[in-house]
């Protein structure tokens, strides 16, 4: 890991152990059991989402950074100049950069990121790529509301940059939730750049998730491995299995963790039953036609303002405003 610049402080708001075993309870205790996403994210879920972005199937990633090399010039003029970027779930900061060096005399880049480790590397690599630019680090669940660090220059706007179709995520009623408090959080003015990807052949949608080398599936179990270890649940890691499937009607990825037989686990002093067979579930990866996508913004007081996208239309890059 490179060397942390000094002058980079981390506000840290990180959720405690206590915060995890209440979700976990929680959402063992559910009917269906389900566990969120952003579980996924410790030091390793990250280094293995980073993995997964390299794999043949996982078409997103490489679509996605293909359309800013195309238009981050275009994308950066749509923002124009004196903009504090706001970025939520930074994770690796490839595209980040693309878009950093593109913008005029940005305030301050602002990334918000659960992983505490993901978020020191790419902030450390951004600060000594883009020295002029005032770094602001979050660590800290996005959907939760924020309260952004104070600019250190007023900003004509503040944007927010929010890629990877991280979006995909959220059931409708959570994803407008999310858009209404960025809305909220921009100023007059300001802007939503969104990774949102599109639909297309089941197949392809579903091969991305199950890619063959069985990257995807690590990175699923790691949520196991993870609770083990950070609040001492005894899950056994291969009396589960991954499963991922496109679920057409809804228009999304449906992955479960599903118990191959007839077990108890603990946590705390609480113990949960899985049947055989039974389904855990741990994440939607929606996917959505520009339609979908522009009545949901409409439903968060939001409208498309620009698209970009690849020449097979599979992944759109879309500017929102009030
Ligand atoms: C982090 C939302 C971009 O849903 O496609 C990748 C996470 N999960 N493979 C996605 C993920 C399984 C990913 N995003």
């Amino acid at each position: 890991m490179s060397a942390q610049p000094k002058d980079i402080r981390v506000d840290d708001r990180h959720p405690d152990v206590e915060d995890t075993l209440e979700t976990v309870r929680r959402g063992l205790a559910a009917k269906p059991k389900r566990l969120p996403s952003r579980l996924f994210y410790d030091e390793r879920g990250s280094a293995l989402f980073e993995a997964i972005c390299e794999q043949p199937e996982y078409y997103l990633t490489r679509t996605e950074i293909a359309i800013m090399r195309e238009h981050a010039g275009d994308i950066a003029d749509t923002l124009g100049p004196d903009v504090r970027l706001v970025e939520y779930g930074s994770g690796s900061g490839i595209k980040t950069r693309m878009l950093l060096e593109h913008l005029r005399a940005p305030v301050a880049y602002v990334p918000v990121e659960i992983s505490r480790t993901a978020l020191m590397e790419s902030v450390a690599d951004l600060a000594t790529r883009f020295p002029s630019v005032p770094m602001q680090p979050v660590c800290a669940d996005f959907t939760q509301p924020l309260r952004l660090p104070v600019a250190t220059r007023s900003p004509r706007r503040t944007a927010i940059y929010f890629p990877g179709s991280t979006i995909g995520n959220f059931e409708t009623k959570d994803a407008v939730r999310i858009l209404r408090q960025m809305r909220a959080e921009m100023s007059d003015g300001g802007g939503i750049i969104v990774g949102v990807d599109l639909k297309k052949d089941a197949a392809e949608i579903e091969a991305a998730y199950n890619d063959a080398a069985g990257v995807t599936r690590d990175f699923t179990l790691n949520m196991l491995v993870r609770l083990n270890r950070e609040i001492g649940a005894d899950f056994d890691i291969d009396g589960f299995r991954h499963r991922a499937r496109y679920n057409a009607m809804a228009g999304r990825i449906e992955t479960d963790l599903v118990s191959t037989k007839r077990q108890d686990v603990h946590v705390g002093h609480d113990t949960f039953a899985f049947r055989e067979d039974e389904a855990m579930h741990v994440e939607y990866s929606c996917k959505y036609s520009l339609d979908d996508f522009a009545q949901m913004a409409h439903k968060a007081g939001l409208s498309v303002e620009k698209v970009w996208m690849d020449e097979a239309r599979r992944f759109s890059v879309q500017y929102l405003v009030r």
